[in-house]
């Protein structure tokens, strides 16, 4: 007859096997396997709406408390509800929303993160990546490439406003993350404005020359009077997805990937009365009303996510959006670094 295994401790017996083995820095798998390896992904953030309305005057406040200087980024951040003090939108990604007020500048310098803004309101503010400035208007999509010096800054007498996506908890989690500041506040201008735009901006690329910004896209400016009106003639075709209505990435024009090597970005449009069907995706996304209004069901959670509103859409979580009136919105994920890993996963019901 074949021998059977049979277990032979009680809980304390194994309780003292465990505090023996401690000590060499060892502990049993057993006990937590489950938990390490769930049979489908559980997220920790919730999906929550952050109004405009609400947030605005609580950032303007702060531009009364200190300077952008003082501050470095005078920065609200938006914390998913269940993951309050750790900086996290979702658990990988950061946001917050950033003020320059007239006359200021956010000081140069540099890290490892990368960074995307989607602007809110400016007219004339500006910022300075890697020795070319920009002007940032809204619904423009600007990204900082990581280990790029950037500042930022606004002349002209209006406050600027805009979202920050930063894939800095990745970064931390792979502790691979450096940072430092400029000598100077501003860093010199290397380039004529708008640049990269004329080298790589309209589905042509320079024959020679290297990608300027590594795996990041040699764009840093996605404009959104650009973006629109390209979204607009894919509305025209008439073909909508069930579940994602229309939508466009942004690309990095020398591979076709996305934008930036880390964080997904892509801009959709719902005309009115459309309603997505049930869709759920390993990657949580944040999103961003540029104009109309849009309810959003998620994970049982119904919300309006109206104009300049951002909303979070946890990971794996069944939801929909319908659009109360025509709507266009951007929404940022870490589907690009999970399509790097080969874990990205869609369902659609
Ligand atoms: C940063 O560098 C900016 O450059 C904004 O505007 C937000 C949050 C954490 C770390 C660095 C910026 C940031 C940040």
């Amino acid at each position: 007859m074949q021998a059977t295994a049979t277990p032979t401790s009680d809980a304390a017996t194994r309780q003292k096997y465990y505090d023996t083995i401690a000590p060499q820095a060892l502990a049993p798998l057993w006990e937590v396997l489950k938990g390490l390896v769930p049979p489908e992904p559980r997220s920790k953030a919730v999906p929550h709406v952050w109004q405009y309305s609400k947030v605005r005057p609580l950032l303007l406040e702060a531009g009364k408390l200190l300077t952008a200087e003082e501050a470095e980024r005078r920065v609200l951040v938006l914390e998913n509800p269940s993951l309050a003090g750790q900086s996290r939108i979702t658990s990988s990604m950061y946001a917050g929303v950033q003020l320059v007020m007239p006359g200021e500048i956010a000081p140069a310098h540099k890290h490892t993160a990368s960074a995307l803004r989607f602007v809110l309101e400016s007219k004339g503010g500006y910022t300075t990546v890697a020795g070319e400035r920009t002007i940032m208007s809204r619904g423009d999509f600007v990204i900082t490439p990581n280990g790029a010096w950037h500042d930022h800054g606004q002349e002209a007498d209006s406050p600027i406003i805009w979202v920050d996506g930063l894939d800095l908890h990745m970064i931390n989690f792979f502790e691979s993350g450096f940072m430092e500041h400029h000598n100077d506040k501003k860093q010199s201008l290397t380039k004529k404005d708008e640049e990269s735009v004329a080298r790589y901006g309209s589905g042509l690329v320079p024959m020679t020359g290297e990608s300027p910004f590594g795996l990041t896209s040699p764009i840093f400016n996605y404009r959104f009077e650009k973006s629109r009106a390209a979204l607009m003639d894919i509305v025209g075709q008439g073909r909508s997805d069930a579940h994602i209505g229309y939508a466009l990435r942004y690309a990095n024009p020398l591979d076709g990937g996305w934008a930036m090597p880390t964080i997904a970005t892509w801009l959709s449009q719902f005309p009115k009365g459309f309603e997505s069907k049930d869709y759920r995706s390993t990657d949580g996304r944040t999103i961003i009303v540029v104009e109309g209004e849009v309810t959003a069901e998620i994970d049982g959670k119904k919300f309006t996510i109206g104009e300049s509103d951002i909303a979070v859409w946890p990971a794996w979580a069944w939801g929909h959006l319908r659009a109360d009136k025509d709507s266009i919105f951007f929404t940022f994920s870490d589907r690009a670094a999970q399509e790097k890993l080969g874990i990205w996963r869609e369902e659609r019901r």
